[in-house]
């Protein structure tokens, strides 16, 4: 995993490869010809569909952002043909799997059809890289290169997992995160907003979660409140949903609990020091009514199919879970043999909570073993030395979004120099290992027949080693596009060195938006931002 990298990028910066037209992710297809498009301030964007004006006002927005023209719109009816030199795009029911998108670019006119709004955003997307990539190369800035790409993902899920508990970023930090995955046609955005260090969504029937449990970060707990209000939430599900991004919330359980048990004692499932009230407590209905009333103000606010329960490392707190009386009782009263057994009652039991909500339950893998319905439910692999965990996984029918830590944790470092930032006995995630999701971590592990179970793979930004916008951008980036294009391009179209030939215009992209990175082309010269200088009393794990 640690390789040596970029041995191909080091004499500078390289220029799109030929038979390229500049876009991340690389599409399924795409053909380049001869001549170009002049994008002049006298051509139309015209649009086909009632769906399709949306797209066509990102692209109006988009194009002005990048190369300063904006170009009048206008709405087609089916007979109107479009006029000459126009961007048209049309929403046109026919042989298209969901996000596919046909997409020309001709000297005439540029036709960019889809079958849902969706698949015309993300040709809207390709069409906005390649106009950044026209105003950065030398030569003629508005001109596009002349191309034909048909395209569709390789994965219904591309993901990136924030983790706004530990460090709190807040609403530009996210939207801006969200234009970036939308730009890279990315589409699952993992919220983790409860853990140790804070609770993050406001819940109206149980205002303490915020009023004290969201006090105070990892790396200092006398912090006011950072929260994300119910208004917050739907502004911020709203923004993702107009880029096609739906937003899967995560509220941790039974352990990660540590913040709600700070607000309410009386849920915490014990312990002591760090690990005082690191998990719920599963003895009492109490426990259940709490979290069943908080899953209904969470589903009334993510109108997405998906609800994340946690479910991940509760043997780091629940020790007292084997000796407390109350929870011993429980257990021998619900013919259980012990704590694990609890846990496994624990995760079924929330998980048919959540599908009694009308929502499909997401756990990390820690809850396949519970029972749960595979039906109802995806399961997260995120431990990479468990292999085998992964072919289980999807034996007993479960779908699986691949995220294991090695190399799909944003957390640890991704290049040899840097210091903050986790390692596994000394390996990191670097630019290259990222591309080699998911064949190099998947390789030999998934049994025949089950391929379709895998929905996807996603990133995990952990973030008690990051804590603001600068470093979490410094960690992210430029990984995040070697993820996009491990998540949508085939296989087959993927190209290693024709990636790290585009990733420059991908870095001018993040200047214009004043987003700083890692620059792998000149990783002596990008400074390491500091990380935080200390773990706050009280915090658990990290
Ligand atoms: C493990 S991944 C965790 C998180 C930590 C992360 C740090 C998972 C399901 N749990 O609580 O933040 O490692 O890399």
């Amino acid at each position: 995993m640690m390789g040596v990298v970029f041995t191909t990028i080091a004499g500078g910066e390289a220029l799109p490869a030929k038979n390229d037209a500049g876009i991340i992710p690389a599409p399924a297809k795409c053909e380049m010809a001869a001549g170009g498009y002049m994008v002049a301030a006298t051509n139309k964007i015209c649009w086909r569909g009632t769906e399709a004006e949306e797209p066509a006002k990102f692209l109006c927005a988009g194009l002005k952002e990048r190369i300063g023209l904006e170009l009048a719109m206008s709405g087609l009816t089916q007979p109107h043909p479009a006029p000459a030199g126009a961007i048209v795009l049309d929403l046109a029911p026919g042989p298209f799997v969901a996000e596919a998108y046909l997409l020309k670019v001709e000297p005439a006119g540029i036709t960019l059809r889809a079958g849902s709004a969706a698949g015309l955003f993300y040709g809207v997307q390709s069409l906005l890289q390649m106009a950044a990539a026209a105003v950065a190369a030398p030569g003629n800035p508005l001109k596009l290169p002349a191309v034909s790409i048909e395209d569709s993902p390789r994965f219904e899920w591309r993901g990136l997992m924030l983790d706004e508990s530990r460090h709190f970023f807040g609403k530009p930090a996210v939207k801006e995160l969200l234009d970036v995955m939308a730009s890279l046609k990315l589409n699952r955005f993992h919220w983790h907003l409860t853990d140790e260090s804070g609770w993050r969504i406001e819940i109206k029937k149980y205002p303490k979660l915020t009023t004290v449990g969201a006090l105070g970060n990892w790396s200092d707990a006398g912090l006011p409140a950072q929260f994300y209000t119910q208004a917050d939430i739907r502004e911020i599900v709203a923004y993702a949903a107009a880029r096609q991004i739906v937003t899967v919330p995560e509220i941790d359980m039974p352990g990660h609990a540590t913040a709600a048990c700070r607000a309410y004692p009386e849920l915490s499932g014990g312990g002591t020091g760090q690990w005082n009230g690191f998990t719920f407590n599963p003895a009492r209905e109490e426990t259940y009514r709490f979290l069943e009333a908080v899953l209904r103000e969470v589903t009334a606010l993510f109108p997405g199919p998906y609800v994340h329960l946690g479910g991940d490392e509760v043997h780091y707190g629940n020790q007292c879970w084997s000796t407390d009386p109350e929870i011993v009782k429980f257990t021998q009263a619900h013919g259980l043999r012990d704590a694990a057994g609890v846990e496994r009652y624990f995760a079924r039991r929330m998980a048919g909570v959540i599908n009694r909500l009308g929502k499909t339950t997401l756990g990390w893998d820690e809850i396949a073993g519970a029972g749960v319905a595979p039906a109802q439910s995806a399961v997260m692999w995120w431990r990479h030395d468990r292999r085998q965990v992964l072919t289980q996984l999807l034996e007993q029918n479960y779908r699986v979004v691949l995220c294991p830590r090695l190399p799909c944790y944003f957390d640890f470092v991704q290049d040899a120099s840097h210091q903050q930032g986790r390692r596994w006995n000394g390996a990191f995630n670097s630019l290259d290992d990222v591309y080699q999701v998911p064949e190099a971590v998947t390789a030999g592990l998934i049994p025949a027949g089950k391929e379709t179970n895998v929905l996807g793979v996603e990133a995990c930004a952990w973030t008690e080693r990051i804590q603001n916008r600068e470093r979490l951008a410094f960690m992210i980036y430029p990984r995040l596009a070697a993820l996009a294009e491990s998540a949508w391009t085939p296989a087959g179209a993927k190209d290693k060195s024709g990636f790290i030939g585009r990733v420059p215009v991908f870095l001018r992209e993040l200047d214009r938006r004043h987003i700083p990175y890692f620059d792998p082309f000149k990783p002596a010269r990008t400074a390491e931002p500091a990380g935080p200088l200390k773990k706050a009393e009280g915090t658990a794990n990290g």
